[in-house]
């Protein structure tokens, strides 16, 4: 990754090669839907003097006025956890079907004003007895259905309600404070390389009470795909951000609790971190 792009409560701010730079002048839509943001950022950070200090704890969710769709079971492992939570409601079949089938999962996550950013607090709902964070890559598509950066999500969701039917799940997965995002967008000209690793770890009083880790190796769909499926009959102009889905699931005796610390770091991008409230 050679750049990255951060919102903070003063603006925009990007870095290139350590060095920091302000956006005063451009809104965060209007980068998104930029002809060409990677040369843009190249040439502005060519020519502006560097800011003297950027503190990352300023950071606020990476995101302007796009939606936050998200595409599932596009791992093995998520497969697997969901036949298996699904089984006496008869619906594990779904998730294999759809695994193997041509037509990926895709679902509406959120809407951009009830994205968290990095340290605000994401929770899980009052309904729910078993509840996971979903550590997964998110891609943020321009209008013109291009890729043009890389962000971590967090697609928080409530095991059991989905698990009891899977029409349950625009329950299990958009309540208040559900989706994370940050800290910033990663912007390359390439893709990210297929060995990117993916990691989550989450603290409980300090100490690990669950890690665990994939790479891109283990994401089944291609995400030039899952955004053409997206943008099929379907206009974004504010372009939107698509998680692709999750790889790493705790065991099943794990559910989350208040106050647990969630971090997730995907290589080249950095760290989301999250606490429960
Ligand atoms: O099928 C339900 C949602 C799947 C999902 O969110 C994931 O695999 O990450
Ligand atoms: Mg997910």
């Amino acid at each position: 990754m050679n750049m990255k792009l951060y919102r903070t409560a003063g603006g925009l701010v990007m870095e290139r090669q350590g060095n920091y730079y302000a956006i005063e002048d451009r809104s965060f839509d209007s980068l998104v839907a930029d002809d060409d943001l990677h040369a843009y950022l190249l040439s502005r950070s060519d020519k502006q003097t560097p800011l003297t200090g950027f503190d990352e704890e300023t950071c606020a969710a990476p995101i302007g006025s796009q939606e936050v769709w998200a595409a599932g079971v596009t791992y093995f492992r998520s497969r697997s956890a969901r036949i298996e939570e699904s089984k006496d409601a008869g619906g594990g079949d779904f998730y294999d079907r759809v695994y193997t089938a041509e037509r990926p999962e895709l679902f509406f996550k959120s809407m951009p004003h009830k994205v968290v950013g990095p340290r605000q607090p994401v929770r899980i709902r009052k309904d729910a007895t078993w509840s996971v964070p979903e550590p997964e890559l998110a891609l943020l598509i321009n209008p013109r259905a291009q890729i043009i950066g890389y962000t971590i999500g967090n697609d928080m969701s409530s095991r059991d309600i989905e698990g009891q039917n899977p029409l349950y799940l625009p329950q299990a997965k958009v309540y208040d404070q559900s989706c994370a995002l940050g800290p910033c967008i990663a912007i390359s000209e390439y893709p990210l390389l297929e060995s990117t690793t993916i990691q989550m770890e989450i603290l409980r009083t300090g100490q690990t009470a669950f890690a665990g880790a994939t790479a891109l190796t283990e994401l089944k769909r291609n995400p030039e795909i899952l955004v053409e499926y997206l943008f099929r009959d379907h206009t974004f102009p504010h372009g939107c951000f698509l998680l692709t889905g999750t790889g790493i699931v705790p065991p099943d005796a794990f559910t989350l609790q208040s106050k647990d610390e969630i971090r997730i770091t995907i290589e080249g991008i950095g760290t989301l971190t999250n606490f429960v409230a």
